[in-house]
């Protein structure tokens, strides 16, 4: 099971995704030339449907790119759907309480540490792939090793709570939602805010302590920049479809200059 995101982070390399809203396998293709390690498929806040997956994440792991899914909320049955569908790690929203956790956990990871139910999918070639080596019980230990978990922290309850979270045994890492957690703080945005920087660095903090993984979101290269300077060690830097448009955008008023 190739991931990319996991193998970086144990090895202390830097790792750097983007999102995807645009449900285009051929954006998919663009991106993997861009020196991208991986992308997160985005079921909370863009067209893309789980059925649309199934095929988005062969087509980002022919690109190049480790295929992350954002989930669109604590739902058992698009858990399986994704993990089964290749999927190698999910993201998931919104989550408030240590128990939130504790059953997504469950969802997403075999016994002994949870209960994903089985069933021979395309993630391990439908009982064929060289994770069967060993057998099922191989399989459902490898698949328990390098599929991600990753609540994000994005609300009070999350924040609050960020330490006891971030250290339940099959919790992967943590991903900061920042515009949702400025919400929460009653600072919509204003990511230089002291309480926002001090929120941010207390979930850094608390993963480093726990060995897991922490990913920071933002908005441009130069955030992306100072994030992997603060000690982050994943940073996820947009979104395909605004890409896209400053690209374009800053292409169109730079001509306009010879008009
Ligand atoms: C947030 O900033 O709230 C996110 O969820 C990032 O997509
Ligand atoms: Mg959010």
């Amino acid at each position: 099971m190739e991931n990319i995101v996991l193998d970086k982070f144990k090895a202390g390399q830097p790792c750097m995704g983007t999102f995807s809203h645009l449900l285009s396998a051929a954006s998919l293709r663009v991106l993997g030339q861009t020196g991208l390690d991986y992308v997160i498929l985005d079921l909370e806040h863009s067209p893309i449907g789980a059925e649309h997956v199934t095929e988005l994440i062969p087509a980002a792991r022919q690109a190049g790119l480790c295929p992350l899914v954002r989930v669109n909320g604590m739902d058992r049955g698009q858990f399986l759907k994704m993990l089964d569908a290749g999927a190698a790690g999910l993201i998931v929203p919104l989550v408030e309480t240590v128990e939130q956790v504790q059953t997504l956990v469950s969802y997403a990871k075999f016994a002994p540490l949870g209960g994903r139910g089985y069933c021979p999918t395309v993630d391990a070639g439908w009982g064929f792939g060289p994770e069967y080596a060993n057998g099922m019980a191989g399989y459902m230990n490898t698949a328990n090793e390098r599929t991600l978990l990753i609540p994000q922290c994005e609300t009070a309850g999350c924040l609050e709570h960020i330490e006891e979270i971030v250290a339940i045994n099959g919790v992967d890492g943590i991903f900061i939602g920042p515009f949702d957690l400025s919400i929460a703080l009653g600072i919509p945005g204003q990511f230089d805010h002291p309480d926002h920087i001090a929120a941010v660095e207390r979930v850094r903090k608390a993963c480093e302590a726990a060995g897991k993984l922490c990913i920071m979101f933002c908005g441009d290269a130069d955030a992306a920049a100072g994030y992997f300077r603060q000690g982050f060690p994943n940073v996820t830097v947009g979104i395909d479809v605004l890409t896209l448009l400053s690209g374009m955008k800053q292409t169109v008023e730079t001509a306009k200059r010879g008009l």
